[in-house]
């Protein structure tokens, strides 16, 4: 198995995010991602090599130009407001709800912030785009390996990808990984591929990218957001819309589900990918189902993982993995490359 990883990832290292009321340390660290290149390298499950710069032209394939120059540019445009804000990070706190408008971009740096994003969770900091952009390249590394005839290749980027949209982040998300590697793949002449997303949190992003296409399939197992974050999407009545209508299916559980209950989902998840007629699997790789992370509330042991792996490897498709959640620093390592081996 190829795998892509980004080393400039920890450029990309947030301080604190909002917790009931409250700042707190934030869960998305760098060394989630040095535990998974750890773990990976201990078992030798194939070559580490870092990503291809690709071009802009194929991050506009999935995400809109003004968001694109907003990241880019954003750290600069904090600082410009006083330059002690070097010290810290940007978050936003004010957001365009039912009624306001999002077709103006505001000159207010803080409104922009609220116009691009969803959450208080997710700073943005100096190193922000950089790690995202290289996280981005892993991703479309990987999708290139299977678009070549590839069979497996893993995206180890940081930070995740599944919960931003074509024009804003959240969810420590900036650029939607596993989407822009579907897409890669679609533009590579695999007519129907499917994104499967095990991730403990729905994958809104990927979900509101895909919802109108039928060329995209997207299956999510995850918290019942009737009390799980994202909240205000992965429902189980969410089919599609429009072209996309019978294309995107959500398997929400309830907090507490172990790996028997977990896998009665995955069956279903990969029997809809079957009759869809998948040619090309991406699977949103996250790790937070384990029983011992800090933020989810699944009951998935370290062992699990291996079964996972084994039964998505049947699916028998070429497969591109990345990684998104897990916060269990100490176990994250031996989750991800448990799926792996598995898989392999
Ligand atoms: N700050 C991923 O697993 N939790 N993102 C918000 C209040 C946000 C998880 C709790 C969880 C996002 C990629
Ligand atoms: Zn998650």
């Amino acid at each position: 198995m190829h795998i892509f990883y980004n080393p400039d990832h920890a450029v990309h290292q947030g301080k604190l995010e909002m917790y009931r009321g409250r700042m707190v340390p934030c869960h998305e660290v760098p060394q989630r991602q040095d535990q998974v290149l750890a773990a990976l390298q201990a078992r030798a499950l194939g070559p580490l090599q870092t990503p291809s710069r690709f071009d802009d032209a194929l991050l506009q394939r999935i995400h809109s130009p003004r968001y694109m120059r907003f990241l880019q540019t954003a750290w600069q445009q904090w600082l410009a407001l006083d330059p002690a804000n070097a010290a810290l990070d940007a978050i936003p706190s004010v957001w365009p709800t039912r009624g306001f408008r999002t077709d103006l971009e505001p000159e207010n740096f803080a409104a922009r912030m609220g116009l691009y994003s969803f959450d208080a969770g997710t700073p943005l900091t100096a190193g922000t785009w950089q790690a995202a952009r290289s996280g981005a390249d892993c991703a479309l590394s990987a999708a290139a390996c299977i678009a070549n005839g590839g069979r497996a290749a893993f995206a180890l980027s940081r930070p995740p990808g599944h919960h931003a949209g074509a024009d804003f982040f959240g969810g420590y998300c900036f650029l939607n990984n596993a989407a822009l590697a579907a897409q890669y793949l679609r533009d590579s002449d695999l007519e129907r591929v499917a994104v499967l997303d095990v991730d403990y949190h729905h994958g809104n992003g990927t979900q509101a990218i895909f919802y109108e296409r039928a060329d995209v399939f997207f299956a999510s197992i995850h918290g019942d957001p009737r009390t799980e974050y994202p909240f205000f999407l992965g429902h189980a009545n969410e089919h599609g819309q429009g072209a996309g209508l019978g294309f995107n299916l959500n398997l929400p559980l309830p907090r507490g589900s172990d790996y028997a209950r977990w896998s009665e989902a995955l069956e279903l998840a990969l029997e809809a990918i079957a009759e869809y007629g998948a040619q090309a699997l991406v699977v949103s790789l996250g790790v937070d189902t384990f029983a011992g992370d800090p933020i989810s509330g699944f009951a998935l042991q370290s062992q699990d993982y291996l079964r996972m792996g084994e039964r998505i490897a049947h699916a028998g498709l070429p497969t591109v993995l990345v990684f998104e959640g897990g916060y269990a620093v100490d176990a994250v390592g031996v989750n991800v490359a448990n799926v792996l081996q598995a898989f392999a």
